[in-house]
């Protein structure tokens, strides 16, 4: 075999090696960098109440950054102050993921839990909803709002019941409303803000959710299914919250932490 001819196979067999070693790569990189394990919000950074809000605001932001209330079911809400937090009509809160970033992965990226529940009048099944709009943000300023349909209020949280025996992190199974960051084309978030919008069943007696003592989204929980550590995400905006963190796991060790970095 002349030198040039052995030099061309050597070169095609390291070739073939680089092709069959590219998906274990990537298989490690992908371990790497995706899918974490379902993961709870670190830090509330603002709350504004509305009417009628505010009942379990002691507890916070403890009762919000945990996974749903483990005793809620589909006719049973949640109403301990220790596990959710009212907004009161048009109330609105905002929470951050620190540790992690929730990205576009298969299906539901995020689930939202409310105490939405199942009550029946006569023969007919009804779901008692306090209906909230989604919107989400990489950068904590700019926040894209998920569509919502308010009179089959598909779209908004606060309107599936939760099962607290179940896996929080599968939402098949868990209940609450699940949210798909491809629906607005987005691949990754760090921000969800939630808004009461109530106020559009209240003010309808028409409204076939309708319900006399609707008063308001009653916060429970929210679940990153698809989410990605730290670090690992280089282009998600760097917030200017650090300042005015208002109620965080720990959020004087954080910011201590990020400002040592
Ligand atoms: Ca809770
Ligand atoms: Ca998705």
């Amino acid at each position: 075999m002349k030198g040039g001819q052995r030099e061309g196979r050597r070169e095609k067999m390291e070739g073939r090696w680089k092709l069959c070693l590219l998906p274990v790569i990537l298989g490690f990189v992908f371990a790497q960098t995706s899918i974490a394990q379902p993961a709870t919000p670190d830090i509330v950074v603002s709350v504004k109440f509305g009417e009628g809000g505010g009942r379990g605001e002691e507890h916070m932001p403890e009762s919000l950054l945990g996974f749903p209330d483990s005793t809620a079911r589909e006719n049973v809400p949640t109403i301990d102050p220790a596990q959710v937090l009212s907004l009161g009509l048009g109330g609105e809160i905002i929470l951050r993921f620190e540790q992690v970033v929730i990205v576009d992965g298969p299906g539901v990226d995020f689930t939202v839990f409310e105490n939405a529940f199942i009550y029946r009048i006569g023969e007919k099944d009804r779901i008692y909803a306090e209906p909230a709009e989604v919107a989400v943000s990489r950068d904590g300023s700019v926040f894209t709002p998920f569509p919502f349909d308010s009179l089959s209020l598909e779209g908004c949280a606060g309107i599936t019941p939760t099962f607290g025996d179940m896996d929080p992190g599968n939402p098949e199974a868990s209940g609450g409303d699940g949210f798909d960051l491809a629906e607005l084309g987005l691949d990754s978030i760090r921000f969800i803000r939630i808004r009461d919008v109530s106020e559009i069943v209240k003010g309808n007696s028409s409204h076939p959710f309708y319900d006399v003592t609707v008063n308001g989204f009653d916060l429970d929980a929210v679940v990153g299914i698809h989410t990605v550590r730290n670090g690992f995400v280089s282009d998600v905006e760097e917030d200017v919250f650090v300042e005015s963190w208002p109620y965080s796991r720990g959020a004087k060790q954080l910011q201590l932490d990020l400002r040592a970095q």
